[in-house]
């Protein structure tokens, strides 16, 4: 389909999907739509070009589920132009996931994910036509679908289970190491591994009795591991971080040293802080 644009001398006349220019002297200008009515400017000089390819894109290119872009295009015309395109004059196609919607004027929808996801979208401009995608953000871990706030990324989740699986309830401990899966995510444990789990060890040092060592596996660099203890479990004082302690690391392994345990009996914990 051929449209005409002026390649001169400023701006076409156009709207929509009409073009029309006017042209010098006594030569016509020539239209590609009846309606609106078209008018002759002089001083332009007009020639028939074709759209070359077109290139759509949204802005932003990026958004947080839930949240909008507003496509747009621009042609290459085969005189090696660029049209700019708004929304409104690219007829748009139904998007890909999470892309949602694309209304009329070209503004783009997202819906929740559990990933950064990319949608795809298209659209045509004198019959050619151009695709681009918009990444939607997952702004929100816990918001898609059966997983939504209950506690746990989904995006773990769905690593692990895939969607709608009813083991990857925070509550469930599928491998039967006694950690449930709220547990494992702290923890950086794979869930559907029975071997991979969390643990602690308590050690005597030699001659030194009011020391005691703190052994666990695994540690990530990206949690954050609190030593407590407390000397009584049914009474007394409530957990308290650990302050006298040497720490040293060996690969996923970590020691720690309580250089203060004087108490008759002490009792540990470490407490797991995700990012
Ligand atoms: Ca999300
Ligand atoms: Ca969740």
């Amino acid at each position: 389909m051929r449209s005409c644009r002026a390649t001169a001398l400023g701006a076409r006349n156009g709207a929509g999907s009409y073009t029309n220019d006017g042209c010098i002297g006594g030569i016509a200008g020539i239209s590609t739509v009846v309606s609106p009515p078209e008018t002759v400017k002089a001083g332009y000089l007009g020639q028939l070009s074709e759209v070359g390819s077109l290139s759509v894109t949204g802005t932003p290119a990026s958004v947080n589920e839930g949240g909008a872009s507003q496509l747009g295009g621009a042609a290459a015309m085969d005189d090696d132009t660029i049209t700019a395109l708004t929304g409104s004059e690219v007829a748009w196609n139904a998007p890909s996931w999470p892309v949602s919607s694309i209304s009329a004027s070209g503004l783009a929808l997202a819906t929740n994910v559990y990933q950064n996801t990319a949608g795809n979208f298209s659209g045509r401009y004198f019959g050619v036509l151009g695709s681009g995608s918009l990444l939607v953000l997952d702004s929100l871990p816990d918001n898609y679908g059966t997983y939504a706030g209950d506690g746990l990324p989904d995006s773990w989740q769905n690593q692990y289970f895939g969607l709608d699986n009813p083991n990857a309830a925070p509550s469930v401990d599928v491998t039967g190491t006694g950690q449930n899966n709220l547990f494992k995510c702290t923890a950086g444990l794979d869930p559907t591994n029975p071997a991979s789990v969390f643990w602690l060890r308590i050690e005597v040092v030699a001659g030194q009795p009011n020391q005691k060592r703190l052994l666990f596996n695994p540690r990530w660099t990206d949690r954050t591991y609190t030593p407590m203890f407390r000397t009584n479990l049914v009474g007394g004082a409530d957990w308290t971080n650990l302050l006298a302690t040497t720490v040293s690391d060996n690969g996923a392994e970590r020691t720690v040293t309580d250089t203060n345990a004087i108490n008759n009996a002490r009792f540990y914990r470490i407490q797991i802080t995700c990012p």
